[in-house]
């Protein structure tokens, strides 16, 4: 490791113990970043690096609720308020068991990066809370996320920080905390996104993550001659952003061969087509099922407790969780034949990982990158807010989709090395750096 990038790291590790995820999404930046500084002064100076890696404000709370037995349980909420260089607040709320400081640490950093490429004003941020959603009931989950919102309402705002979905976090939960905030407040304002269509949602957000890192993954591929049409894709996950990933991969003409939850994975060499897409958004949307049904609904292979990463294909989207690709499996990838990997979840590939693709130079689009496409369209669900007025299914696509292509660009202006190879990595943390550092520069040591 470059020394610099060692002793940064040191200093990161004593302030932030135990937070592993978050020092390994710091690693990733520092090594991109570090030399670029050196380059530029100016950033040195300003202690920019320094400052972008401690939150602005990290709120911690107690959410206390009653399940449907009339048992007291007892959850911790979180909310990581990284940067408001350049905007509001913006990012995800994450419910899952594993959640903890560190993991939205490392969400919020990356989130900051992110947002600023996709050339939206907004900051970044992160939450949630170590609730558990499975197995849980409707009225369950209302309890929880009434309670949630009974703390969080009074650090958020339309101006200020606006949450939106992540893993655990779909319509039924925006609506839950849309209608306690309101309710708190008085007032109908866009302080969350991914909101329903009726109650001033944007067309398109939810299918926008999925769309965008697969839009993503055609930029990445035509920079080789190459298209989706044809190809054989891998896809990890079955939620949100793998469903809609599932269904843009298709209608372009790849074929998408696997799906997972975290117990396993199902390989359907004939390929997930719209019928079988539809059956898996029913069985996880409505149902909230497990994926090995489809593997007894269709009569395909089930594979317990593996990860998709040991099939052959063309194409690899991680849509699940982070580090859900190690050294190995990355190894196995490029050997099995691999040309491209388009992150739709965040920092779902180790450091090893990404080392492994980097030095086989295929085409590896990083999740602030690539995944960028749902909080993108949640600045767009923002705008429409703003000015009381909904844009078509077509407007919103076609935003989208220029802002894809705009992320795409930044990243081969700031990571085209040389040999002409495109270390999307540096692209993308180098890209996304320079707005919010230069915006921190101009607003003084705040
Ligand atoms: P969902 O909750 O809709 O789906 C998550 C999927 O990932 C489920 O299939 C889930 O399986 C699986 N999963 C979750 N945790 C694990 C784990 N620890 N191990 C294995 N599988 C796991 O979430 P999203 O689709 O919204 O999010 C997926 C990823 O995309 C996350 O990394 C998220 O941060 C990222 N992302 C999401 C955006 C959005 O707009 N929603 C935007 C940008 C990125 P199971 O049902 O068994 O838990
Ligand atoms: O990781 C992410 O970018 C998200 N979960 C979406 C955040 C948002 O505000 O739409």
């Amino acid at each position: 490791m470059d020394p610099r990038v060692q002793q940064f790291m040191a200093m990161i590790k004593a302030k932030n113990p135990g937070e592993n995820e978050f020092h390994q999404a710091v690693q990733e930046v520092a090594e991109s970043l570090i030399p670029f500084i050196e380059e530029n002064p100016k950033y040195k100076h300003a202690k920019i690096l320094e400052r972008i890696a401690e939150p602005e404000r990290t709120i911690i709370f107690r959410v206390p609720w009653l399940d449907d037995k009339g048992e007291v349980q007892i959850n911790r909420g979180f909310r990581i308020e990284m940067n408001s260089a350049i905007g509001p607040y913006k990012g995800g709320l994450r419910l899952h068991p594993t959640v903890n400081l560190g993991i939205l640490k490392f969400l919020a950093f990356e989130q900051v990066f992110k947002n600023s490429l996709t050339t939206l004003p907004m900051g970044g941020g992160k939450g949630g809370s170590d609730f558990d959603p499975k197995g849980k009931s409707d009225n369950e989950v209302m309890r929880f996320c009434q309670s949630f919102m009974s703390e969080l309402f009074r650090h958020i705002g339309a101006d200020t920080d606006v949450p939106a979905g992540d893993i655990g976090v779909g319509g039924r939960e925006i609506g839950f905390l849309f209608g306690q905030y309101k309710r708190l407040k008085n007032e109908f304002t866009g302080v969350l996104t991914g909101k329903g269509i009726e109650w001033g949602g944007s067309l398109i957000r939810p299918e926008a993550t999925g769309y965008g890192a697969t839009y993503f993954a055609e930029e990445m591929l035509a920079t080789r001659g190459e298209s989706l049409k044809g190809k054989t894709v891998c896809i990890s996950g079955s939620g949100n952003v793998a469903q809609f990933a599932a269904e843009k991969v298709t209608e372009l003409g790849g074929k998408v061969v696997t799906a997972s939850d975290s117990n396993g994975f199902i390989y359907d060499p004939k390929g997930i087509d719209s019928d079988k897409l539809n059956f898996i958004m029913e069985l996880k949307n409505v149902k909230r099922g497990r994926i090995k049904e489809y593997a007894d609904k269709y009569g395909v292979e089930y594979f317990e407790g593996k990860r998709p990463w040991i099939i052959k294909c063309d194409i690899a989207m991680p849509c699940a969780t982070q580090n859900e690709i190690n050294e190995e499996e990355a190894k196995l990838l490029v050997k099995n034949g691999c040309i491209c990997v388009s992150e739709g979840s965040n920092m779902p590939s180790t450091i090893e990982a990404v080392n492994v693709f980097l030095n086989a130079q295929i085409l590896y689009g990083p999740g602030k990158a690539a995944n960028a496409g749902g909080v993108a369209t949640s600045g767009l669900e923002m705008t429409q807010n703003s000015m009381r007025l909904p844009w078509s299914r077509e407007e919103v696509d076609e935003k989208l989709h220029t802002i894809m292509k705009n992320i795409h660009k930044t990243c081969v202006k700031y990571g085209k090395k040389e040999n002409g190879f495109i270390n999307y990595v540096d692209g993308a943390n180098i890209g996304g750096f320079v707005k919010v550092a230069n915006a921190m520069i101009a607003q003084g040591v705040v």
